[in-house]
């Protein structure tokens, strides 16, 4: 199978931490196709975004189904939980991070430049950031992991929806959501010691480097230009 992914990816770092954290990284290889940095990624998958796996019977997009796919495909491996209620549980995290914390803050977004930000947008778009942990911190474990004792698919969700969130929101001229809470804060601090999760935030951060100091744009540029010639 290939993961096509890319280091700042938090929906890619998602699907990375599951495969780093199952033990299934001999399994996947990983790639950015070239379409990707030529914004046709629509060409390889219609819905035109990363993460994608690549697998022999086909392209499978959106990382809730491929994480679901993982689970499904190495059932022994798999991070969702023993009892219904458990994987309920799981999946209520991993959503509330991927459509009330992630969806809002890739909108929020185009709100970074204070000189063409619309306040209004921005205030909606944080204001659901806060729900959205405001209702995590209801629902996340005491201590352990975010849903309880071990490793799920709703820690390979949080970590990099939380990663984003504090790198992102305080951006905005907003006080980071995580700062006025008690166990997502706790958590947060929590996890990043865990190994599979450290990974990941070093691939981010690494990732937000290459786009900061122009290394992304250059080898992209190359990536491109080879992709020209063949
Ligand atoms: N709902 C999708 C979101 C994926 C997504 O937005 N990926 C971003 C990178 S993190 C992307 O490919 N953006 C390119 C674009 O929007 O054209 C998922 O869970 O996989």
């Amino acid at each position: 199978m290939k993961l096509y992914t890319g280091d700042l990816s938090p929906y890619s770092a998602k699907v990375r931490m599951q495969i780093y954290a199952m033990g299934i990284e001999d399994q996947v290889s990983f790639d950015l196709p070239v379409e990707f940095m030529m914004g046709k990624m629509s060409e390889v998958s219609p819905i035109g975004r990363i993460p994608v796996l690549a697998t022999d019977d086909g392209l499978i997009p959106e990382s809730e189904v491929i994480a679901e796919y993982l689970d499904e495909a190495f059932p022994d491996k798999a991070l969702v939980g023993s009892t219904p209620m458990e994987r309920a549980n799981v999946r209520v995290i991993s959503r509330i991070a991927d459509i009330y914390l992630m969806n809002n803050i890739f909108l929020s977004l185009g709100q970074m430049n204070p000189e063409t930000r619309v306040q209004a947008v921005c205030d909606l778009l944080v204001g659901q950031v806060r729900r959205g942990v405001g209702a995590l911190e209801k629902h996340i474990a005491a201590d352990g992991f975010a849903a309880g004792s071990t490793l799920t698919r709703a820690d390979c969700t949080l970590v990099p929806a939380l990663w984003m969130c504090s790198g992102t929101v305080p951006r905005l001229g907003a006080q980071d959501p995580i700062a006025s809470t008690t166990r997502v804060a706790d958590y947060w601090k929590r996890i990043q010691d865990n190994e599979h999760a450290a990974r990941v935030i070093g691939e981010m951060n690494r990732g937000l480097k290459a786009r900061m100091d122009g290394t992304e744009r250059r080898m992209a540029e190359e990536a491109i230009a080879r992709a020209k010639q063949t």
